[in-house]
C-alpha cells in the first residue's frame, strides 16, 4: 500500500456519492489517496488540523467537494501551500448553482482549482490532481497519457 498523496475531503457523506466520481479515476491511473469528512461550518477544529497536518503527511493536492455555502475548498486553499482542486457538489434546493458561485469566487491571492458542479466535477478533479502530480512523476505521466489516448480511441465517429 502507497502512502496517498491526494486527499479527498468532503463536507458531508452525503458528498461521497459525487466525490467517489475522483476517487474512480485515481484508482484507474494508480495515486494513492485517502477519504475524509471535513466540514468547514459543522467540524472547523478537525478542518484546522487536517490543513496543519496534511502536508507533512505527505499530501501534495487536496480534492475538496462541499455543496451549498461551500466554504471547504476555499477554507482549505487559505490554509495550506498545497494545491486545492475544488468540486461544487449539487444541491437539493438550487441544483449547485450556490455550491458553485460559493467556491469559484475567490478574492485574489488564494486560488482553487474549481471544477464543473456534480459528477463531472469530482471525475475532473480527479484527472486535475493526477496531471498535477504527473509533473513530477514521469511514471504516472505515461500512464496518463495512456489512459487519455485510450479515451479518445473510445469515441466512436457513427452517430449509431
Ligand atoms: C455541505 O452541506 C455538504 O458539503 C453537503 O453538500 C451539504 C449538505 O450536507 P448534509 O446536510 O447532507 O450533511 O456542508
Amino acid at each position: 500500500m502507497q502512502d496517498p498523496v491526494v486527499s479527498i475531503i468532503m463536507g458531508s457523506r452525503s458528498d461521497w456519492p459525487t466525490m467517489r466520481l475522483a476517487a474512480d479515476i485515481l484508482d484507474e491511473l494508480g495515486v494513492a489517496y485517502e477519504t475524509q469528512v471535513v466540514s468547514a461550518h459543522r467540524t472547523p477544529q478537525r478542518l484546522c488540523e487536517f490543513v496543519e497536518q496534511a502536508p507533512g503527511r505527505g499530501i501534495r493536492v487536496i480534492i475538496a467537494g462541499a455543496g451549498g455555502a461551500a466554504h471547504l475548498p476555499g477554507m482549505a486553499a487559505a490554509m495550506t501551500h498545497i494545491p486545492v482542486v475544488a468540486v461544487p457538489v449539487s444541491s437539493r434546493q438550487l441544483k449547485g448553482l450556490d455550491s458553485l458561485l460559493s467556491i469559484v469566487q475567490m478574492p485574489k491571492g488564494v486560488a482553487v482549482a474549481t471544477q464543473a458542479i456534480g459528477e463531472a466535477g469530482a471525475a475532473n478533479a480527479g484527472v486535475m490532481a493526477a496531471q498535477i502530480l504527473a509533473l513530477s512523476d514521469a511514471e504516472l505521466s505515461k500512464r496518463f497519457i495512456e489512459w487519455r489516448t485510450r479515451q479518445t480511441d473510445s469515441v466512436p465517429v457513427e452517430v449509431e
